[in-house]
C-alpha cells in the first residue's frame, strides 16, 4: 500500500506549512539517485535538455573548484529528461501523499535538483515559492528531498512554522538571490528541519523557508518536487505552458 499522512500529520501540514515524512524511498532507491546525480555532475553524462545552473561565484570566477561539476547549483526538468527521476515524480508514496493534500487532480510545476557541493553551496535566503510562480491559487505543495542527510552543517532547510497563512510577503532581489523584505518576517522564529536521506519534506508554497551555506565537507543534494492542482489556473503572460502531467483530470480554463 503507498503510504499516507496519518490525521496527526495532515493536520500538522495544514496547521504548520510543512510535515517530514520518514523513509518516503528506499535506500536503494536513494543510492541509485545519487549515482545517477554523480553521473551527470562528474561522470560526462550528456545533459540533453536538462538546464544547469552554476554557483554564481564560480561562474564569476570568484571561487575556484577542481572539478566543474563541484560548482553545479541546480539542474532542472529531470523529471522530464531522465528516467530514474520520471520514477521518483511518479513514485507511489509521493504521489499518494500530495493526493491527500492536493486532490485527485494532480499536476508537477517544476522539479529542480538543488546541489550544495562542500565548502561551495552558497545559501538560499528566506523566501517563499508561490510569490514568484504563475500560479493561483497559491496553494501548491513541494516534496523536498535529501539524497544526503541534511543536516545543521550542510544546509538541511529551515522554516517558520504557520506563517503560510499569512499570504505572499513583499520580496526583493539581493546579490544572486530573492528574499523576503526585511521587517516582513522574523527570522527567529524559524526551526531547522534536519533529515535523514529518503525522507520527504512536503511543504506549502507560502511557507517561508530557508537553507544555510554549506559549511561541511559533505555533499547536500536535495530534489524539489513542486506540484499543483490540475484545476490550479496559469497566471502569467501568454498561454499556459505544457506541465508534466502527474495523474487524474485536466480542466478547459485551467493549467495545461
Ligand atoms: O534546497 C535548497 O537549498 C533550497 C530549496 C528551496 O528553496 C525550494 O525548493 O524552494
Amino acid at each position: 500500500m503507498p503510504m499516507q499522512l496519518t490525521p496527526e500529520q495532515l493536520n500538522a501540514y495544514q496547521q504548520d506549512g510543512y510535515v517530514v515524512v520518514e523513509d518516503l524511498v528506499t535506500p536503494a532507491e536513494v543510492a541509485a539517485l545519487r549515482q545517477r546525480v554523480w553521473e551527470y555532475t562528474h561522470g560526462g553524462r550528456p545533459w540533453g535538455n536538462l538546464k544547469v545552473q552554476v554557483e554564481p561565484r564560480v561562474q564569476r570566477g570568484e571561487l575556484r573548484v577542481e572539478h566543474p561539476g563541484d560548482g553545479i547549483r541546480k539542474i532542472d526538468y529531470l523529471v522530464q529528461e531522465d528516467d530514474l527521476f520520471r520514477q521518483l515524480g511518479l513514485h507511489e508514496n509521493i504521489v499518494s501523499i500530495i493526493e491527500q493534500i492536493l486532490g485527485p487532480d494532480i499536476k508537477m510545476f517544476r522539479n529542480s535538483l538543488l546541489l550544495k557541493p562542500p565548502e561551495v553551496g552558497s545559501q538560499k535566503g528566506w523566501h517563499q515559492d508561490s510569490p514568484y510562480w504563475p500560479i493561483g491559487p497559491m496553494d501548491l505543495c513541494s516534496c523536498w528531498f535529501p539524497l544526503d542527510d541534511a543536516t545543521l552543517e550542510n544546509g538541511c532547510m529551515w522554516a517558520i512554522p504557520g506563517w503560510h497563512k499569512k499570504g505572499p510577503l513583499p520580496h526583493v532581489h539581493v546579490t544572486d538571490d530573492n528574499v523576503i523584505a526585511e521587517g516582513a518576517y522574523d527570522e527567529a522564529l524559524g526551526v531547522a528541519i534536519p533529515m535523514r536521506a529518503g525522507s520527504g519534506l512536503f511543504f506549502h508554497s507560502l511557507l517561508p523557508h530557508y537553507t544555510a551555506p554549506n559549511r561541511s565537507n559533505k555533499w547536500r543534494r536535495a530534489i524539489a518536487l513542486s506540484y499543483m492542482s490540475a484545476r490550479s489556473r496559469y497566471t502569467g503572460p501568454g498561454e499556459s505552458p505544457q506541465y508534466f502531467h502527474v495523474k487524474g483530470n485536466t480542466y478547459p480554463g485551467c493549467v495545461r
